[in-house]
């Protein structure tokens, strides 16, 4: 009995060595068929969040499934009969919003559109950073519900925020007529926050003032809401002073903040951070007014897919 308690305590003992001080708990699987699987690094966050316009096709679906909001959050399709998913409508077209994340062209495929049903109807998406300017970025069926925004040129800087959905009319006459979307998911989806410089520091200064310690704590817990990503610094100076001292002054700004963020976070936490200084080489608007340069004093924080999720990705 005696060794049976001390095995027992070694298995505990051991078991417990073994356990990572933090499992990562946001990165999340999505069952898409019988054979596969959507991985998105970022969890549940990653899904379109809001409504922005739906104009309805035509001939248009049974009434129980024209609900705008089921193409919303994550996926719960369940079958044919459950009303789980939005159907547009012959030629119809869905906006939606993302509101507590972005979506950018990252390494490997970026977005997943959660597309049911017997019949596969083909559509087109469109990408937007403000709703106002639309990019094409391709035709979406049931067998290729993938976008990989590299393959239409798209830049590897803009976040996106608004994505539309128009079918194409390859089956118009359905209960469901027109494309039947249960989700819509950024799988390259970012949270980015832009503060003003004059937040943090004093003018020429690169400590982070005592009275920001509050905004700081506020984007901390913005960060909070994914456990494991890597965290993108950029520091932005205006053009005033010369190139060099601004350089540099942006460069001691983003480890300030770096500091600052990663003593609220804690140190054990499964970020990774990376700092770009910019000084005034990349100003936002022209130099050219007190008002422009304020704009331009800033540090952009981006939270990003963790590094090993990119590293997982084969070219
Ligand atoms: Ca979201
Ligand atoms: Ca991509
Ligand atoms: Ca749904």
């Amino acid at each position: 009995m005696k060794h049976l308690t001390y095995t027992l305590t070694i298995i505990i003992g051991i078991t417990f060595l073994c356990q990572p001080m933090h499992a990562q708990k946001t990165g999340k699987k999505y069952r898409i068929d019988r054979y596969s699987s959507l991985y998105l690094p970022l969890g549940k966050i990653s899904f379109a969040d809001s409504l922005v316009s739906f104009k309805m096709g035509n001939p248009a679906p049974l009434k129980q499934f024209q609900d705008s909001t089921q193409c919303l959050h994550e996926p719960n399709y369940k079958n044919y009969q459950t009303p789980n998913f939005t159907s547009i409508g012959c030629k119809g077209s869905i906006t939606v919003a993302f509101t507590d994340n972005g979506f950018m062209n990252l390494k490997g495929r970026d977005i997943y559109i959660f597309e049911v049903g017997p019949s596969r109807e083909a559509a087109t998406v469109e990408i937007s950073e403000n709703n106002e300017d639309w990019i094409s970025v391709g035709t979406i069926t049931g067998g290729k519900s993938y976008i990989d925004l590299d393959d239409f040129d798209i830049d590897t800087e803009t976040v996106f925020y608004y994505l539309r959905i128009t079918d194409i009319a390859t089956l118009c006459r359905s209960k469901t007529a027109g494309a039947d979307i249960d989700a819509i998911a950024a799988i390259n989806s970012v949270i980015k926050l832009n503060i003003n410089a004059d937040v943090l520091f004093d003018i020429a200064d690169y400590k982070v003032k005592e009275s920001a310690l509050e905004t700081l704590t506020e984007l901390s817990n913005t960060i909070k809401q994914v456990d494991k990503a890597t965290i993108l610094i950029e520091g932005h100076t205006d053009s005033d002073g010369d190139t060099a001292y601004n350089q540099k002054l942006s460069e001691n700004r983003c480890l300030s903040v770096k500091d600052r963020i990663q003593a609220i976070l804690g140190y054990d936490a499964l970020y990774d951070y990376e700092i770009k200084a910019y000084g005034e080489s990349k100003p936002r608007v022209e130099n050219t007014s007190r008002a422009n340069k304020k704009l331009n004093r800033r540090v952009e924080i981006t939270v990003l897919p963790p590094k090993d999720y990119f590293e997982g990705i084969l070219d």
